[in-house]
């Protein structure tokens, strides 16, 4: 894993020729193994414990922050990750060292992923001196460099106009980058959306697009906004290949990853992911979340959780005991207890810190 969260033992998937590459045939998904597993997943008990460790972190940071925004600890913007743990870990766990994350508003999950410090990210979602962004950008607006983590964005789609920019220094700098740009549903019909896959693909730059479709831009459903809603297709016109991966199932997204990272790193051009995914929580903090039904979130929850899952598998198929994960259960949510106490403690910013890092 790419991230500091776990490394994964497995070699990269294999690449994907033109040929072979998904294009405009949609989904790929099958079970040669008859062992319930996505294509080409080969996951390990390894594999499993560092993605159960890896998103159980993102969730139980989420609901905590979710907790510190309504007891007034943080203003602003939230946007909660949960439901769609799988999506950024699977892709991590196939990315290497050196590759480039960028993503919008939703980046708690990302930045966490990538390795960054739950209590950096905390304490500037809590707006304090020892955030990510000295506690002046807020829950959109972090980055590091160290983790190759270039944000966080709070204008829908211009990510990805960024994340192609950054996959061009990377042709240009010919370092075998390859840059993961995350965008949603809703931003995907963005027009410089579409600006970016054409240059990407005409000058063959190593960016993977992860469209993550959860459904839903903030309270307008994917078929009420959305021509074609199988966003794998998106780049047909460019002659970007895609395909339409389960994001509820970390072994289908790592698999997918593996196979489109192989393809850019290659320098055979852009790939695109549509990862299938659910947000479980509003739009964001303040969303009444009036156009959905309680039970299609409880159906989700319920037979579809990323987490569950995986826990699942541990117990049955790696037959697993249960006090193991109890023991991940607990250190998860200590590292996350701690950097809830650091947010709500640390001092906020120096005033004069209003004149810092400002173009006048
Ligand atoms: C250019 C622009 N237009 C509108 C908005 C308001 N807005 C914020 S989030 C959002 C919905 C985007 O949904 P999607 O891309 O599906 O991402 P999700 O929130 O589901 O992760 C909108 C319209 C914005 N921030 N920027
Ligand atoms: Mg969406």
């Amino acid at each position: 894993m790419a991230g500091a969260a776990a490394k994964s033992t497995r070699s990269p998937g294999r690449g994907v020729t033109e040929k072979d590459a998904p294009g405009a045939e949609g989904a790929r998904r099958g079970d040669p193994s008859g062992d319930g597993a996505p294509q080409g997943a080969n996951f390990t008990r390894e594999d499993e414990l560092t993605a159960y460790r890896s998103m159980l972190l993102i969730r139980r940071f989420e609901e905590k922050a979710g907790q510190l925004y309504g007891m007034g600890f943080i203003g602003g913007f939230c946007h909660l990750y949960i439901g769609q743990e799988a999506v950024v870990i699977g892709m991590q766990m196939a990315a290497r060292p050196g590759d480039q994350v960028i993503t919008g508003y939703r980046d708690h999950g990302h930045m966490l992923a990538t390795g960054m410090d739950p209590k950096g990210v905390m304490a500037e979602l809590t707006g304090r001196r020892s955030g990510y962004s000295k506690g002046k950008g807020g829950s959109m607006h972090m980055f590091s460099k160290e983790k190759q983590f270039f944000g966080g964005h709070g204008i829908v789609g211009a990510q990805v106009p960024l994340g192609t920019g950054i996959a061009f220094a990377n042709r240009y700098r010919d370092n075998g980058a390859v840059t993961l740009t995350y965008f949603g549903d809703g931003a995907a019909n963005q027009g410089q959306v579409y600006e970016s896959f054409n240059m990407a693909e005409l000058w063959k730059l190593p960016v993977v697009y992860v469209i993550e479709n959860n459904r839903y831009a903030m309270g307008t459903a994917v078929t009420r906004a959305s021509a074609q809603t199988d966003f794998s297709k998106r780049g047909a016109s460019f002659n970007i290949p895609g395909e339409q991966v389960d994001g509820m199932d970390v072994r289908a997204v790592r698999a997918a990853g593996e196979r489109a990272i192989t393809f850019a790193r290659d320098g055979k051009g852009p790939y695109i992911l549509e990862m299938q995914t659910y947000r479980y929580r509003g739009h964001s903090m303040s969303d009444p979340a009036k156009y959905r039904s309680k039970e299609e979130v409880q159906k989700m929850r319920e037979e579809r959780d990323c987490i569950e899952m995986v826990r699942k598998r541990l117990l049955e198929s790696w037959k697993m005991p249960e006090e193991e994960l109890k023991t991940i259960d607990a250190k998860v949510r200590e590292i996350v207890n701690e950097a809830a106490e650091f947010a709500q403690h640390d001092p906020e910013p120096e005033p004069a810190e209003l004149w810092t890092h400002v173009l006048l």
